[in-house]
Protein backbone atom coordinates (compact mmCIF):
# COMPACT_ATOMS: atom_id res chain seq x y z
CA UNK A 1 0.00 0.00 0.00
CA UNK A 2 0.90 3.52 -0.90
CA UNK A 3 -0.56 6.66 -0.55
CA UNK A 4 -1.55 8.82 -3.70
CA UNK A 5 -0.90 11.90 -4.36
CA UNK A 6 -4.18 12.81 -3.55
CA UNK A 7 -3.72 11.21 0.09
CA UNK A 8 -1.11 13.89 0.49
CA UNK A 9 -3.18 16.29 -0.06
CA UNK A 10 -6.02 15.41 2.42
CA UNK A 11 -3.53 14.78 5.08
CA UNK A 12 -2.04 18.32 4.43
CA UNK A 13 -5.65 19.70 4.44
CA UNK A 14 -6.75 18.24 7.38
CA UNK A 15 -9.75 16.79 6.17
CA UNK A 16 -11.62 16.57 9.34
CA UNK A 17 -9.55 16.39 12.67
CA UNK A 18 -10.54 12.61 13.05
CA UNK A 19 -9.64 11.87 9.15
CA UNK A 20 -6.18 13.29 9.65
CA UNK A 21 -5.82 11.65 13.04
CA UNK A 22 -6.41 8.78 11.13
CA UNK A 23 -4.54 9.21 8.44
CA UNK A 24 -1.19 9.80 9.98
CA UNK A 25 -1.52 7.18 12.25
CA UNK A 26 -1.94 5.05 8.91
CA UNK A 27 1.33 7.20 6.99
CA UNK A 28 3.33 6.10 10.37
CA UNK A 29 2.71 2.39 9.48
CA UNK A 30 3.48 2.40 5.57
CA UNK A 31 6.13 4.99 4.76
CA UNK A 32 9.31 3.96 4.96
CA UNK A 33 11.19 6.18 7.28
CA UNK A 34 15.01 6.38 8.81
CA UNK A 35 15.62 4.58 11.80
CA UNK A 36 16.56 8.21 13.45
CA UNK A 37 13.80 10.24 11.86
CA UNK A 38 12.07 12.00 14.11
CA UNK A 39 8.70 11.77 14.70
CA UNK A 40 7.31 14.93 12.60
CA UNK A 41 3.46 15.38 12.06
CA UNK A 42 4.44 18.61 11.42
CA UNK A 43 6.87 18.33 7.82
CA UNK A 44 3.62 15.91 6.96
CA UNK A 45 1.16 19.12 7.63
CA UNK A 46 3.17 20.98 6.24
CA UNK A 47 4.50 19.61 3.03
CA UNK A 48 1.69 20.12 0.27
CA UNK A 49 3.33 17.89 -1.74
CA UNK A 50 6.64 15.16 -1.50
CA UNK A 51 9.41 15.69 0.96
CA UNK A 52 8.76 15.12 4.25
CA UNK A 53 11.81 16.41 5.32
CA UNK A 54 12.60 20.06 6.31
CA UNK A 55 16.12 21.64 6.37
CA UNK A 56 18.24 22.52 10.05
CA UNK A 57 16.43 25.08 11.99
CA UNK A 58 19.10 27.23 11.60
CA UNK A 59 19.24 27.04 7.53
CA UNK A 60 17.10 30.04 6.59
CA UNK A 61 16.61 32.29 3.80
CA UNK A 62 19.22 33.48 1.92
CA UNK A 63 21.84 30.93 3.53
CA UNK A 64 22.26 29.03 0.49
CA UNK A 65 22.81 31.58 -1.91
CA UNK A 66 26.67 31.42 -2.18
CA UNK A 67 25.81 27.80 -3.25
CA UNK A 68 23.04 28.44 -5.28
CA UNK A 69 24.24 30.96 -7.17
CA UNK A 70 27.64 31.18 -8.97
CA UNK A 71 30.40 33.69 -8.60
CA UNK A 72 30.66 36.14 -11.68
CA UNK A 73 31.64 35.33 -14.77
CA UNK A 74 35.45 36.60 -15.74
CA UNK A 75 36.52 37.16 -12.12
CA UNK A 76 40.34 36.28 -12.00
CA UNK A 77 41.48 32.87 -11.44
CA UNK A 78 42.59 33.10 -8.26
CA UNK A 79 44.99 30.24 -6.71
CA UNK A 80 42.30 28.32 -4.67
CA UNK A 81 42.66 26.09 -1.60
CA UNK A 82 40.19 23.17 -0.98
CA UNK A 83 41.01 21.49 2.38
CA UNK A 84 39.22 18.34 3.67
CA UNK A 85 37.88 18.55 6.91
CA UNK A 86 36.00 15.70 8.59
CA UNK A 87 33.37 16.24 11.12
CA UNK A 88 29.37 16.21 11.86
CA UNK A 89 26.92 17.92 9.55
CA UNK A 90 23.14 18.94 9.70
CA UNK A 91 22.26 17.62 6.58
CA UNK A 92 18.02 18.07 7.18
CA UNK A 93 16.55 19.08 10.59
CA UNK A 94 17.78 16.70 13.33
CA UNK A 95 19.74 14.66 11.13
CA UNK A 96 23.49 14.73 11.52
CA UNK A 97 25.76 13.09 8.65
CA UNK A 98 29.12 12.18 9.86
CA UNK A 99 30.59 14.14 7.00
CA UNK A 100 33.64 14.76 4.79
CA UNK A 101 33.73 18.04 2.91
CA UNK A 102 35.74 20.33 1.12
CA UNK A 103 36.18 23.50 3.44
CA UNK A 104 33.43 22.72 5.58
CA UNK A 105 30.65 22.59 3.29
CA UNK A 106 28.86 20.34 1.12
CA UNK A 107 28.93 20.87 -1.85
CA UNK A 108 32.64 22.15 -2.05
CA UNK A 109 33.08 25.89 -3.01
CA UNK A 110 31.75 26.46 -6.73
CA UNK A 111 34.97 27.63 -8.66
CA UNK A 112 34.85 29.37 -11.88
CA UNK A 113 36.61 30.12 -14.37
CA UNK A 114 37.04 30.93 -18.77
CA UNK A 115 38.21 28.62 -20.95
CA UNK A 116 42.19 28.82 -21.03
CA UNK A 117 42.57 30.29 -17.96
CA UNK A 118 45.63 28.38 -15.79
CA UNK A 119 43.91 27.51 -12.56
CA UNK A 120 46.07 26.44 -9.66
CA UNK A 121 44.38 24.99 -6.98
CA UNK A 122 45.95 23.54 -3.01
CA UNK A 123 44.58 20.44 -2.18
CA UNK A 124 45.14 20.45 1.89
CA UNK A 125 43.86 16.85 3.17
CA UNK A 126 43.26 18.05 7.13
CA UNK A 127 41.16 14.17 7.49
CA UNK A 128 41.58 11.13 8.93
CA UNK A 129 41.23 9.29 5.87
CA UNK A 130 43.53 9.62 2.76
CA UNK A 131 41.57 11.81 0.26
CA UNK A 132 42.68 13.38 -2.81
CA UNK A 133 41.44 16.05 -5.46
CA UNK A 134 40.12 14.79 -8.92
CA UNK A 135 38.29 16.79 -11.38
CA UNK A 136 36.67 16.47 -14.57
CA UNK A 137 37.27 18.14 -17.87
CA UNK A 138 41.00 17.69 -19.54
CA UNK A 139 43.78 18.88 -17.64
CA UNK A 140 47.65 16.81 -17.83
CA UNK A 141 47.92 13.69 -16.56
CA UNK A 142 50.31 14.70 -13.53
CA UNK A 143 47.05 16.84 -12.31
CA UNK A 144 44.70 14.39 -12.77
CA UNK A 145 44.79 13.91 -9.20
CA UNK A 146 43.72 10.52 -8.34
CA UNK A 147 47.21 9.28 -6.15
CA UNK A 148 45.97 9.07 -2.26
CA UNK A 149 47.31 12.64 -0.34
CA UNK A 150 47.78 11.11 3.46
CA UNK A 151 45.90 12.99 6.34
CA UNK A 152 48.00 15.85 6.96
CA UNK A 153 49.49 16.06 3.40
CA UNK A 154 49.07 18.24 0.72
CA UNK A 155 49.06 18.41 -3.47
CA UNK A 156 48.52 21.25 -6.21
CA UNK A 157 46.39 20.83 -9.03
CA UNK A 158 47.50 22.92 -11.84
CA UNK A 159 45.22 23.19 -14.74
CA UNK A 160 44.36 25.38 -17.90
CA UNK A 161 40.50 25.30 -17.69
CA UNK A 162 38.69 23.31 -20.62
CA UNK A 163 36.73 22.70 -22.03
CA UNK A 164 33.98 25.45 -21.96
CA UNK A 165 31.32 23.19 -19.79
CA UNK A 166 30.60 22.32 -16.04
CA UNK A 167 32.44 19.89 -14.89
CA UNK A 168 32.51 18.41 -11.05
CA UNK A 169 35.68 18.12 -9.05
CA UNK A 170 35.65 15.33 -6.36
CA UNK A 171 37.94 13.01 -4.00
CA UNK A 172 38.50 9.60 -5.96
CA UNK A 173 39.74 7.87 -3.26
CA UNK A 174 38.92 3.78 -3.46
CA UNK A 175 35.79 3.29 -2.79
CA UNK A 176 35.46 6.46 -4.31
CA UNK A 177 30.78 6.12 -3.62
CA UNK A 178 32.10 6.19 -0.23
CA UNK A 179 34.12 8.94 0.19
CA UNK A 180 31.88 10.91 -2.87
CA UNK A 181 28.61 10.05 -0.39
CA UNK A 182 30.34 11.84 2.64
CA UNK A 183 29.72 14.92 0.55
CA UNK A 184 33.67 15.36 -0.90
CA UNK A 185 32.42 16.93 -4.18
CA UNK A 186 31.61 20.34 -6.10
CA UNK A 187 31.32 21.74 -9.46
CA UNK A 188 33.68 23.84 -11.59
CA UNK A 189 32.37 26.56 -14.57
CA UNK A 190 34.38 26.86 -17.53
CA UNK A 191 32.81 29.74 -19.71
CA UNK A 192 33.37 29.65 -23.19
CA UNK A 193 35.90 32.94 -24.48
CA UNK A 194 32.27 34.15 -26.33
CA UNK A 195 29.97 34.84 -23.20
CA UNK A 196 27.11 33.34 -22.94
CA UNK A 197 23.49 35.22 -23.11
CA UNK A 198 23.02 37.64 -19.88
CA UNK A 199 20.85 34.77 -17.39
CA UNK A 200 19.80 34.25 -14.28
CA UNK A 201 22.37 31.46 -13.50
CA UNK A 202 21.57 28.71 -10.54
CA UNK A 203 23.63 25.97 -9.41
CA UNK A 204 21.99 22.51 -8.54
CA UNK A 205 23.98 19.45 -7.24
CA UNK A 206 22.35 16.50 -5.78
CA UNK A 207 23.97 14.65 -3.67
CA UNK A 208 23.32 11.40 -1.30
CA UNK A 209 23.95 10.88 2.45
CA UNK A 210 24.66 7.04 3.34
CA UNK A 211 23.55 7.78 7.23
CA UNK A 212 23.87 4.01 8.06
CA UNK A 213 26.61 3.04 6.56
CA UNK A 214 25.09 0.33 4.44
CA UNK A 215 26.55 1.16 1.16
CA UNK A 216 22.63 3.40 0.31
CA UNK A 217 21.52 6.87 0.55
CA UNK A 218 18.84 7.47 3.09
CA UNK A 219 18.60 11.15 2.54
CA UNK A 220 19.31 13.36 -0.29
CA UNK A 221 19.50 17.61 -1.09
CA UNK A 222 19.76 19.45 -3.80
CA UNK A 223 23.28 21.41 -2.82
CA UNK A 224 23.63 19.24 0.32
CA UNK A 225 20.88 20.52 2.61
CA UNK A 226 17.57 18.22 2.60
CA UNK A 227 14.19 20.00 1.69
CA UNK A 228 16.07 23.03 1.49
CA UNK A 229 14.46 24.46 -1.78
CA UNK A 230 11.08 22.65 -0.62
CA UNK A 231 11.19 25.43 1.48
CA UNK A 232 12.89 28.35 0.21
CA UNK A 233 12.42 28.21 -3.27
CA UNK A 234 15.13 29.59 -6.18
CA UNK A 235 13.83 33.03 -7.09
CA UNK A 236 13.82 33.76 -10.67
CA UNK A 237 11.89 37.16 -12.55
CA UNK A 238 9.04 35.67 -14.35
CA UNK A 239 10.08 35.52 -18.10
CA UNK A 240 13.91 35.88 -17.67
CA UNK A 241 16.61 33.41 -19.21
CA UNK A 242 17.09 30.85 -16.63
CA UNK A 243 20.49 28.99 -16.99
CA UNK A 244 20.65 26.20 -14.43
CA UNK A 245 24.29 24.16 -14.21
CA UNK A 246 22.93 20.26 -12.59
CA UNK A 247 25.43 17.71 -11.26
CA UNK A 248 24.65 14.48 -10.27
CA UNK A 249 27.07 13.35 -7.75
CA UNK A 250 25.17 11.09 -6.01
CA UNK A 251 27.49 7.84 -5.94
CA UNK A 252 24.56 4.80 -5.35
CA UNK A 253 22.32 4.96 -7.60
CA UNK A 254 22.55 4.51 -11.51
CA UNK A 255 21.12 7.24 -13.03
CA UNK A 256 19.09 9.91 -11.26
CA UNK A 257 17.02 12.45 -13.12
CA UNK A 258 16.14 16.44 -13.28
CA UNK A 259 12.38 17.30 -13.45
CA UNK A 260 10.98 20.43 -14.26
CA UNK A 261 7.06 20.79 -13.91
CA UNK A 262 5.07 23.45 -16.60
CA UNK A 263 7.72 24.06 -18.87
CA UNK A 264 10.46 22.27 -21.19
CA UNK A 265 14.15 23.34 -21.14
CA UNK A 266 17.04 23.19 -23.35
CA UNK A 267 19.71 20.79 -22.63
CA UNK A 268 23.52 21.27 -23.24
CA UNK A 269 24.84 17.83 -22.28
CA UNK A 270 28.29 18.51 -20.01
CA UNK A 271 27.76 22.24 -20.15
CA UNK A 272 29.54 21.64 -23.37
CA UNK A 273 28.26 23.53 -27.09
CA UNK A 274 27.22 26.51 -28.12
CA UNK A 275 23.90 25.49 -28.86
CA UNK A 276 21.18 22.91 -26.92
CA UNK A 277 21.40 18.94 -28.20
CA UNK A 278 17.46 18.68 -27.44
CA UNK A 279 14.76 20.13 -25.38
CA UNK A 280 13.50 17.99 -22.58
CA UNK A 281 11.09 18.48 -19.25
CA UNK A 282 13.49 15.11 -17.55
CA UNK A 283 16.50 15.22 -17.76
CA UNK A 284 18.48 11.91 -16.67
CA UNK A 285 22.02 11.70 -15.75
CA UNK A 286 24.13 8.98 -14.61
CA UNK A 287 27.13 9.48 -11.45
CA UNK A 288 28.91 12.95 -12.11
CA UNK A 289 27.16 13.54 -15.14
CA UNK A 290 26.07 16.95 -15.75
CA UNK A 291 24.34 19.06 -18.10
CA UNK A 292 23.65 22.87 -18.69
CA UNK A 293 20.25 23.87 -18.86
CA UNK A 294 18.03 26.56 -20.06
CA UNK A 295 14.41 27.97 -19.59
CA UNK A 296 11.68 30.93 -19.44
CA UNK A 297 8.92 30.29 -16.74
CA UNK A 298 6.67 32.80 -18.20
CA UNK A 299 4.00 33.09 -15.11
CA UNK A 300 4.27 34.23 -11.62
CA UNK A 301 3.93 31.36 -9.15
CA UNK A 302 5.70 28.38 -7.95
CA UNK A 303 7.66 25.66 -10.67
CA UNK A 304 8.44 22.47 -9.15
CA UNK A 305 11.55 20.74 -9.76
CA UNK A 306 12.18 16.89 -8.42
CA UNK A 307 14.36 13.57 -9.44
CA UNK A 308 11.27 11.57 -11.20
CA UNK A 309 12.41 8.86 -8.83
CA UNK A 310 9.34 9.11 -6.00
CA UNK A 311 12.35 7.64 -3.03
CA UNK A 312 15.06 10.76 -4.08
CA UNK A 313 12.40 13.78 -3.58
CA UNK A 314 10.47 12.31 -0.93
CA UNK A 315 13.81 12.52 1.13
CA UNK A 316 14.91 15.59 0.59
CA UNK A 317 14.86 16.37 -3.26
CA UNK A 318 12.32 18.47 -3.76
CA UNK A 319 12.14 21.95 -4.93
CA UNK A 320 10.63 24.94 -6.25
CA UNK A 321 11.67 27.85 -8.42
CA UNK A 322 9.11 30.72 -7.70
CA UNK A 323 8.87 33.33 -10.38
CA UNK A 324 8.13 36.47 -9.24
CU1 LIG B 1 38.16 11.05 0.13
Amino acid sequence: MSLSRRDWLLLALGAGGGAAATGLARLRGVVPRLAHAPDSPRAVRDSLYGSMLEPPADCGPGIMDALTTPPPRGAPAAPVTLAVQEGPVEVAHAQLMPAWTFNGRIPGPILRATEGDPLTIRFRNLGAHPHNLHFHGTHALPSDGWQPVPPGGEATVAFTAGPAGLHPYHCDMTPAPEHISHGLYGALLVDPRTPRPPAREVVLVLGGYDLDGDGKSELYGWNGVAGYYMKFPVKVRAGELVRAYVVNMVADEPVISFHLHAQVFDVYPGGMGARPAWRADVLTLATAERAMIEFRLPDRGRYMFHPHQARLAERGAMGWFAAV
